[in-house]
Parts: C-alpha cells; structure tokens; sequence
C-alpha cells in the first residue's frame, strides 16, 4: 500500500469522505479542506486556535472546539456547522445540529448519513430548475440590456432635437426683438394721432357737458329763486329763508334770523343776479323746495303791498338728466379708423411680445431637460414626461420621474405631493425630497430603489418611517451589463 493510499485508509476510519473531490472530513467545504488536513504530529487545531486535538477526534461525536469546528459532520456542537457539497446544485451551510436529525436538509442527503431518515438526491432536478430560472433571468437581463440600448440611442436623438429646438428658439427670439423694435415704434406712432383724436372728442364732449350743467344750474337757480321769493318782490329774504328747516345750522328745529342771514351771506336780501351768482353755489346742495304739509315755523313776513305771499307749492325734483344725455358720443369715423389702426398695432405688439416670452419659457424648460442627470448614457431620459403608479390597500402612490412623487387615498380626497426630483443617491437610487410637510415631522420625501427589469413598472411603494417613503421601480434602463444576474455557482455534475 502506497503512501496515498494508507492516508485514504485512515480518513475513511475518521468518517472522512474520499470520492473524486478533495478528501476532507464529513461536512467541511473543498475551500476549508486545507485547514482539516493532518499536520505532521496528527492533531487539528481548532478554527478559532482554542485548542490542538488529536486528529482522530475530528468528527468522534463530542464537541472540543469551542466554535464547533472539529465536528463539521456531527450534531455534538450546537455552534457547528455542516457542509453540504450538493453537487449538482448550490453547496450549503447548515447549523450541524440538523446533521442526523431525521430531516433533509441538504439536496444530497448528505446530513442524514445514518439513514433515520432515507433522503432522495434532488440535487440534479433542483440545479436544473436553478438553470432554468438563472437562464430566464439572464434571458430577460438580455433583452432589458437591448431595450435599454434603444433607449440610450433615443435619448442621444431625444437631446439632439432639444438642442436643435434651442438653437430655432434662439433664432427667432433675435428676429422677434427685431421686430418687437419696429411693432413697437408702429404702435407709438399709430397711438399718438389716436390720443390726440380721442382727447379732442372727450374735451369737446366735456365743454358740451359743461355748458349744459351749467344751464342747469342757472335753471334751478332761477327756479329757487322765484320758489323762494314767496312775496315775489324779487327779493330772496331772510324771512323766505326762515320756512327752509334745511337751512337749520345747529340743528334746534328752527332756522334764526341769524341763521338764515348767514345763508344770505349776512344780506338782509339778495336780488337775482345777487342770489344765482353767489348765494346758489353755496345752498344748492341743501336746499329743498317746500312741500305742503311741512309745518311752517315762523310767521309769514311782513306783507309787502306788492303782493301774495302766497303759499309754498310742492313740485316734483326736476327730472335728472337722462342716462342717454350723459353718454359720451360715438368717436366721428376719422378718429374710429385712427383707433382701429393703434388698436391693430398694439394687438401686432402684443402678439409678438406674447411670442417672445412664450419663447423664454420655452427654452427654459429645455434647458433644465437638458440639465437634467439621467444616468450613465442618459438611458433613463425616456421615462421623463412618464408616469407610473402602485396601488396598496390604502393609496395609489404615483412617480414621474425626473419630476414629482406623489400619493392620494383609494377612497379619494386630493393628492399628497411626496416630493420633487432631487437628485442620484447612488446609480440605483434617486431622491425625490421637499414634498409636503408632515404634521410635526420632516418634509415628505422618497427614495426610488430601481432594478432591472423587463418593463418600466413601479412595483412596490411603502413608509419605512413616517413620511419617508420607498418605491421599488424596475426598468430596462437599469439593465447595464455591470448588473448581469450572478450565475450560481452550481457544481458540476460528479
Ligand atoms: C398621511 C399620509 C401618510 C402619512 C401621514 C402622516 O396620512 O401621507 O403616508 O404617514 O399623513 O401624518
């Protein structure tokens, strides 16, 4: 017996596996079986260097080791733990406290090497399931991969025409300040005739509007005048004051002498052209035509031999100008056209100045589109302008990327806005942030966690903590060759 072939012997009365594989003891992993090789004096050392054991007491059933380690192939320590090569499908680690407890733990069987229990190796139907699932995984990776190098040539030609639609913008806006000059200058030249036109209709007007309240006034002086000269001695006096309450200054009920003098300018009398040049202006927004049943205060004035004193007559307020009297003229058809003519030259101006302004917005928000990080490639530039919802069991949780986040009730009510577009916390991770604020807490705000995927779907949306929200987004833009599916490592087939 060679050397190599004794050693065999001598593991296998260790309980050591020996097959193809590197030798190693029951449940010890290829990549830890160097540490399990025997040394020179035949003794192990424990994996965390507590304690040197004989060899032979690698797997004998009783813990030495205080991590456990010298029986990787037993239940004796609580803290051990058993390999399972599965070959076929993934190695695993489980606790060696399963090792022999009549439950199949490992899809060789491997655990239940004292036959409590007698497992079926579905290593070779798992690891093939396992394929299929990884090569359904990279499948879709694959054609996540190609989309999204569609979306990167999209979005190269996306931003060449936003930068091509800047470049007209610009364009126009210098020919528009041109022409705003030349509207302008238009506008100015076509307003002046216009005002002078209208200024001279108004003016006319006004002087019109004067000279008739002025006859009116005269009219109601005259008419007061002779109301008030009760004696009709063409005299307005004191005692023709005296029956006018209105003219009652300290409010006792009666109207003096004095009083009724004050309103006569301290006269005695007032002749007409005395009366309708300086008394009028004073009283006429007081004075009230006597009315029949109003008590008289005073004794009527001494009679004078000219005549009846007569008796106040009630009449009617004169009539108010009408409505239509007060309403300026149509403008004459020359000053119509000049009006027509300022009023297409400020429409022309303002059109244009509409345009230009229209025009600033407008390459604004190209700019900020452009500005905007998209990722690498800018592959995620076509889910700008998108939207894309998750509904729980209480709200409907909306993103548009690049734009807002927002969440409104199933049961309806209005719409709660998360955040806006922040920025990239990582090439994985966007941050929507200065959303609404939350009722003694922070400003909403939200983190998009994005995987690959097949489609744009948002697939997830939950509060970690209060008013601070996640989303699950996949999307093809995500599927960079970088994050290719890990291939497991499945063992070869033995
Ligand atoms: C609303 C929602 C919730 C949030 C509370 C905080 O009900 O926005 O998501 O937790 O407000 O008060």
């Amino acid at each position: 017996m060679d050397e190599y072939m004794y050693f065999v012997c001598f593991l296998l009365v260790l309980g050591v596996r020996v097959n193809a594989e590197i030798e190693r003891p029951r449940g010890v992993s290829i990549s830890m079986a160097s540490k399990y090789e025997p040394n020179d004096k035949q003794t192990f050392q424990c994996l965390d260097g507590s304690a040197q054991i004989p060899y032979e007491h690698l797997n004998d059933d009783y813990c030495d080791c205080a991590d456990g380690s010298d029986e990787p192939g037993t239940s004796a320590c609580t803290n051990g733990r058993f390999h399972c090569t599965n070959a076929g499908y993934t190695p695993k680690n489980i606790q060696s406290s399963r090792v022999n407890d009549g439950v199949c733990d490992c899809c060789d069987g491997s655990d239940e090497y004292e036959g409590k229990i007698e497992c079926v190796n579905n290593c070779k139907e798992l690891g093939k399931k396992l394929r299929e699932e990884q090569d359904e995984k990279r499948r879709l990776h694959e054609e996540g991969f190609k989309k999204r190098e569609g979306f990167i040539a999209e979005a190269s030609t996306l931003m060449e025409g936003k930068k091509l639609k800047i470049k007209e913008l610009e364009t126009e806006k210098a020919e528009i300040q041109e022409k705003l000059k030349e509207l302008e200058a238009r506008k100015t030249e076509a307003e002046g005739p216009e005002k002078e036109a209208k200024d001279k209709h108004e003016q006319a007007w006004k002087e019109q509007k004067d000279a008739r309240e002025k006859e009116r006034q005269a009219g109601k002086a005259r008419e007061a005048f002779d109301d008030l000269d009760l004696n009709k001695d063409g005299f307005v006096d004191v005692f023709e004051i005296i029956p006018h309450l209105e003219f009652d200054i300290d409010s006792n009920g009666i109207v003096s002498e004095e009083e009724a003098k004050e309103h006569l300018e301290d006269h005695e009398k007032v002749d007409y052209e005395e009366f309708s040049s300086k008394i009028w202006g004073n009283i006429h927004s007081i004075y009230k035509k006597l009315v029949p049943d109003e008590p008289q205060q005073v004794t009527p004035p001494p009679v004078e031999p000219q005549g009846d004193t007569g008796v106040p007559v009630p009449t009617e307020e004169p009539q108010e100008e009408s409505a239509e009297e007060d309403k300026m003229p149509e403008y004459d058809e020359e000053t119509k056209a000049l009006i027509a003519a300022a009023d297409e030259a400020r429409k022309n101006y303002e059109e244009a100045d509409k345009r230009s302004r229209d025009i600033d917005g407008e390459i604004t928000t190209l700019t900020s589109y452009l500005n905007t990080d998209y990722g690498k490639d800018q592959a995620y530039a076509v889910l700008r302008d998108n939207c894309y919802e998750y509904t729980d069991r209480e709200y409907t949780y909306k993103l548009c990327p690049f734009s807002t986040a927002s969440q409104r009730p199933k049961s309806g009510g209005h719409e709660t806005n998360l955040g806006r577009w922040g920025r990239w916390e990582n090439d994985k991770t966007q941050v929507y942030d200065h959303g609404q604020n939350c009722w003694n807490g922070p400003d909403r705000s939200v983190k998009i966690h994005i995987t690959c995927g097949p489609d744009h779907q948002l697939t997830n949306a939950y509060e970690p903590s209060r008013c601070e929200y996640a989303f699950d987004f996949i999307t093809p833009c995500a599927c960079d060759q970088h994050s290719q599916p890990q291939v497991k490592n499945l063992h070869e087939e033995l």
